[in-house]
Parts: C-alpha cells; sequence; structure tokens
C-alpha cells in the first residue's frame, strides 16, 4: 500500500509540497483516502488525508471512525472531534505550504476554499491526473479483491434464472439480486439495472414496476462491492425461448464483445478496443445502435477512471482491470449488452465474470 503513494507522487507533472485529500459529506467522498490508506473499514465523511513524498500517508479521521482507521496499513493516523480541530491539525501538518496538490475530480469546491482560508497565498494545484494513472493499474491485494467481487457476482448471476416468475417486476428482480449480493458478503456496487422487454433499449435504464411477461428479452446489470471494490456484470435471459429477431440482436453483440475481448492485451489502445467492438455492429443491420464507450476502468470506484471510447488515451497494461461491453438499443423493441470485468494480465486477458454468457432461455 506504501507504494501507492510513490506512484502518485511519480506521476506528477508539477511538484507539491504535499497532496491534501479531504472528504465532504458521504456521498462526496474521494475514494483515494482508502486507496492510499487501504483502509477496510469506515466512511470516513469529513476526514482528510495529507500525502507527502517519501513519507508515510496522515490519516486525518473523526473520532466516529478512529478504530477502523487503525485498519489502516503504513500510516499515521490522527484523530479530531470538530471540524474547526480538523483545520487546526491541518494547519500544523502542513505548516506553510506554497503549493498543494488537490483531487479536482473528487474535492468539493467549499474544501478549496478552506484550503485557500488556511493557507494564506497558497496555490491549489490539481493533480487528479496523476492520482488516475496511478490508480489505473491495480496491485495484487486490489486484484484479489476485485476478483472477491467477481466471484460474488458470478453466484449471483448463476442464480437468476431460478428467480424468474411470471408477473415478478422489474425492482422485484433488482431487490432479489441486491438481497443475493448481501447474503455472499458483498453489497450492490451501484443501483441494478433490470430491464424487461423494450425497456433493454435505455442503457442506463430504472427499473420500475414492469410485470415480467412471456416471451420477455430480459437485461440484467449489476455489480457486487466487497471490502470496497467493485465488479461489474450484463447478462441477458430469456423468459421462454428466443424469437428470430431478439437472436439476431444477441449474436451481433456476442461476437462484438468476444472482437473486443481479444483486443484487451498489453499494448493496444483503448481506442482501439473500442473501435473493433465498433465496427463489428456497425457491419450488420443493427448500424449506429452502439451508443456508448465500450468500457470503463473499474476498483474502488465502478467507474474509476479512464475507459474505452473514442476519446481514450489508455495504453492497455498489465494490471489494469476494464470492463468491456458493447450493446444495441433499439428503442421501442429493446436492447441486448453483455458486460465483463477483464484483468489485463502479461499473457493476455483474464476475464473474471466467468458464468456463462448466453442467452439464458427459461422454461415457462
Ligand atoms: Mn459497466
Amino acid at each position: 500500500v506504501r507504494q501507492r503513494v510513490d506512484r502518485i507522487f511519480a506521476a506528477l507533472e508539477t511538484e507539491v509540497d504535499a497532496i491534501v485529500l479531504w472528504n465532504a459529506s458521504s456521498h462526496l467522498t474521494d475514494s483515494t483516502f482508502k486507496y492510499v490508506s487501504g483502509v477496510t473499514r469506515g466512511g470516513y465523511e469529513g476526514c482528510a488525508a495529507v500525502l507527502r513524498k517519501g513519507l508515510r500517508p496522515t490519516l486525518l479521521v473523526s473520532t466516529l471512525e478512529e478504530e477502523s482507521a487503525h485498519t489502516a496499513s503504513d500510516s499515521d493516523v490522527v484523530a479530531f472531534q470538530s471540524q474547526p480541530a480538523l483545520r487546526e491539525i491541518l494547519q500544523i501538518t502542513l505548516a506553510s505550504p506554497r503549493r498543494l496538490g488537490v483531487n479536482a475530480d473528487a474535492l468539493v469546491l467549499a474544501k478549496a476554499n478552506l484550503l485557500r482560508e488556511l493557507f494564506d497565498g497558497v496555490e491549489l494545484v490539481d493533480v487528479s491526473a496523476a492520482i488516475s494513472a496511478a490508480r489505473l493499474v491495480k496491485d495484487s491485494d486490489e486484484i484479489e479483491r476485485v476478483r472477491h467481487a467477481c466471484d460474488i457476482t458470478n453466484e449471483v448471476a448463476a442464480d437468476i434464472p431460478s428467480m424468474l416468475r411470471e408477473g415478478l417486476t422489474e425492482v422485484q428482480l433488482a431487490a432479489r439480486i441486491e438481497q443475493a449480493i448481501q447474503s455472499r458478503g458483498g453489497r450492490a456496487a451501484f443501483n441494478t439495472i433490470v430491464c424487461f422487454g423494450k425497456n433493454g433499449s435505455e442503457p442506463h435504464y430504472s427499473p420500475g414496476d414492469v410485470p415480467l411477461r412471456r416471451g420477455d428479452m430480459i437485461l440484467v446489470d449489476f455489480g457486487s462491492q466487497w471490502s470496497d471494490y467493485c465488479s461489474d456484470i450484463t447478462r441477458m435471459y430469456l423468459f421462454g425461448g428466443a424469437s428470430s429477431e431478439q437472436r439476431a440482436m444477441f449474436d451481433v453483440v456476442r461476437q462484438a464483445q468476444a472482437s473486443a475481448l481479444e483486443l484487451m492485451r498489453a499494448g493496444v489502445a483503448g481506442k482501439r478496443v473500442h473501435q473493433r467492438a465498433k465496427e463489428v455492429i456497425d457491419a450488420t443491420e443493427f448500424a449506429g445502435r452502439f451508443i456508448h464507450g465500450t468500457g470503463h476502468s473499474i476498483g474502488l470506484d465502478v467507474h474509476d477512471g479512464g475507459g474505452l471510447n473514442d476519446a481514450s488515451e489508455i495504453m492497455l497494461a498489465p494490471g489494469m482491470i476494464l470492463t468491456v461491453e458493447p450493446g444495441v438499443y433499439v428503442p421501442g423493441a429493446g436492447g441486448v449488452r453483455i458486460e465483463d470485468t477483464v484483468l489485463v494480465t502479461a499473457d493476455g486477458p483474464e476475464v473474471l465474470t466467468t458464468v456463462t454468457k448466453d442467452l439464458v432461455e427459461v422454461a415457462v
């Protein structure tokens, strides 16, 4: 874990006296706090971390989470009882810095303003690119945690056919899936997407009070989070037998996903993987129906920085974990997406979401 801070400083383009991570309220926390400390428990609302080159991180934590903070490896922990006390500790820890690195992707403006108030004349330098670059390549501890999160999703996906009943609603199926994740020691990494029939045409559809009918194609996109690390998977099911139209749509996506997966090798540009998936789909009757990027980096966050799309500047390297998830979407008819969480190794791609990706037809 100590090396994670070194990796951030090694990727910096501008020298800074220190980097300050400062969480706001619960959903506005920077998961980089967990990355640099390796803590395995706690939420760290309002807490801060000070990173300095060659030194162990200093975690400034609320007394509400002091015990959890001691699960951090190789960090100094200083507890505070109030935000004014935290500000004082920050001033003592940092003395009078000229340049402070901040993660512009995750620092709220109120905290940035407070830093300027606390440190007269300080220059705040955005170091988010260095943080992203460090986090993009996972170490062995991170890989094991993602692997475990994927094992949970594999087990839950294998159980989905047995959950299906005529009349079951999308929200009810989503709840069953999330309960199955929790009973295996994980929690939902994001709100589970369940689409019945034509609702599959919207990639980020929110499940509704829609009952399952015979002949519906079912798209389920979910992920589990285990020990703070995430997995992400999309699988397709058919309640009954597939029509030739449903089968054709599925087969195109299956082919596109297989072609993209082949390219998940060290040295290949992320952009190229996306182009390959798009080429396969655009050569069929579904041309133009693939309307999003092919994948995203995943780790502490579901969207962990960087991805596989036209604007991608990523060059694949061993230790990167990304999703590969092409799809086709036909408004009024439905959609298909197939998604795996994939580890790039020196020997090629390792698909971590190993459960079958066949279109599973459930007898009704
Ligand atoms: Mn995804």
